[in-house]
């Protein structure tokens, strides 16, 4: 993606030619997400009209209107169609998917998550009957998430159990039944026709596909032979909280049309939500933010203050009071972890509350030196040090590291201004005190 978007940029209006080449990253990017081929084709199409003729904002770059429009054509798609569940009480839910993909967890989950929000009383039926262990799972679970729970264990008519199941949960009061049946390591006409059978007899409101966020570019299929069969109501994606960056989602919403209605986002029966569209959209495009970082920056950084502190870089005159103005600044743009996401490439960083901290602390020493103390770091001799350690609640050591990272920072200054580029290189390296890796793990000044 981020390739995608340095072909655009610099142009001031996207046209045809210019576009043609970033979409064609655009495509590679989805299918490298396990986007299938022909919704990966479909989309960019769609992303073209988008933008064509779309005059270049002024205030962002042409790549990043680009990946605004390619998001918010993502969220579009992705989010079509309602995610509420039918009204009707008692609400009957079959949940089916491929073996593995979650449905057994899915069904706790569900029954929690309506609970919480609903107020139903829920009952869960085992229909999976070929595998003992799976009506064990789906007691344990009814038992952790406080619902009903209904089986037969030597019967192997799945309709009628799931007949009486119902009988069973209405006799109990409970107005949200939920059958989990059956999986397959692929899609066989025996299940199909067992979950068809089942949904004949028992008229259910809603019926789940539960699909496992990593499947590939299968996914089409067995969304459509399940579409086709049992008519989905919505789609389940489980295991978002793994790596895949789940295209699955777009190309089963894409081919059938079934809006995607719940997440599952971890083990636990509470790992469960509505799904989100926006939240998918990035986790496909596997960048940032990029636009609502242009945003946020804009709002908060006085763009004056900003022009005055890089001329001053430029001309390394530098001193700890700009330091400090930038360091302020930062603050005001929100917490540190939440920008740095939003940077593309960075999403995996982690900045937690530990670099928080250290921002805090750095700020704390800036603030007590006296102005000319700021202005010229060079008279900070061992008595000023050990006032602005106690003055700031830190030791001497930190202040120490403190001033020997600024002066390196301003030598990188001098040489940038010099264009010894190989000296800055080293410098760098020895500012950021970690040979490459993440440029926030071991940074001295937060
Ligand atoms: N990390 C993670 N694991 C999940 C999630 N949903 C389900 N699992 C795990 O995936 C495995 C399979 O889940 P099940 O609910 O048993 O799947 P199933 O579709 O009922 O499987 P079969 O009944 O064998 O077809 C279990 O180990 C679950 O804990 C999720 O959202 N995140
Ligand atoms: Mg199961």
């Amino acid at each position: 993606m981020s390739q995608a978007l340095r072909r655009l940029r610099g142009v001031d209006k996207i046209s045809e030619s210019n576009i043609a080449e970033a979409l064609a990253e655009v495509r590679t990017a989805l299918l490298s997400a396990d986007v299938h081929f022909r919704v990966a084709r479909e989309f960019c199409e769609r992303v073209r009209e988008a933008c064509l003729g779309q005059a270049v904002l002024a205030s962002v770059t042409p790549g990043q209107q680009a990946v605004k429009i390619i998001h918010d054509e993502l969220v579009k798609l992705l989010g079509a169609g309602t995610q509420e569940l039918s009204p009707v009480r008692p609400l009957c839910v079959m949940m089916v998917g491929l073996h593995g993909s979650g449905k057994t967890t899915s069904s706790a989950k569900l029954a929690k998550f309506l609970t919480k929000r609903g107020n139903y009383k829920p009952c869960l039926v085992a229909c999976d009957i070929y595998r003992p262990a799976a009506i064990d799972q789906l007691e344990t679970l009814a038992g952790t998430v406080g619902a009903k729970f209904y089986c037969e264990r030597d019967c192997k008519d799945v309709p009628a159990i799931a007949e009486r199941g119902l009988k069973f949960a209405l006799e109990n009061f409970c107005d949200l039944v939920i059958f989990d049946t059956a999986g397959r390591l692929q899609i066989d006409e025996a299940l199909i026709d067992e979950i068809k059978r089942l949904r004949e007899r028992v008229a259910m409101q809603e019926v789940l596909l539960v699909a496992d966020a990593a499947l590939g570019q299968e996914a089409v299929n067995v969304a459509k032979r399940f579409h086709e069969a049992v008519n989905l109501t919505g789609l389940v994606m489980t295991k978002l909280d793994g790596d895949a960056r789940g295209g699955a989602a777009l190309s089963m919403k894409t081919i059938t049309g079934v809006p995607v209605k719940f997440m599952g986002t971890g083990e636990k029966v509470e790992d469960f939500d509505f799904f989100h569209a926006d939240r998918m959209a990035q986790r496909i495009l596997g960048m940032g933010d990029v636009v609502s970082l242009v945003e946020k920056a804009q709002e908060n950084i006085d763009a004056a203050e900003a022009a005055r502190l890089a001329a001053k870089m430029k001309k390394a005159d530098f001193d700890l009071e700009d330091f400090l103005a930038q360091l302020r600044q930062m603050k005001k743009m929100g917490p540190l972890g939440g920008i740095v996401k939003m940077l593309p490439g960075m999403s995996g960083v982690e900045v937690g509350e530990k670099e928080e901290k250290k921002m805090v602390r750095t700020e704390a020493i800036i603030l007590s030196m006296t102005r000319e103390e700021r202005a010229k770091p060079e008279i900070l001799n061992g008595s000023r040090r050990a006032r602005i350690a106690a003055g700031s609640g830190t030791k001497v050591a930190d202040v120490n590291a403190l001033i020997k990272q600024f002066s390196q920072m301003r030598q990188m200054m001098k040489m940038l201004k010099g264009g010894k580029a190989k000296n800055i290189m080293r410098s760098l390296g020895a500012m950021r005190g970690n040979a490459g890796g993440n440029p926030f793990g071991r940074g001295r000044f937060f």
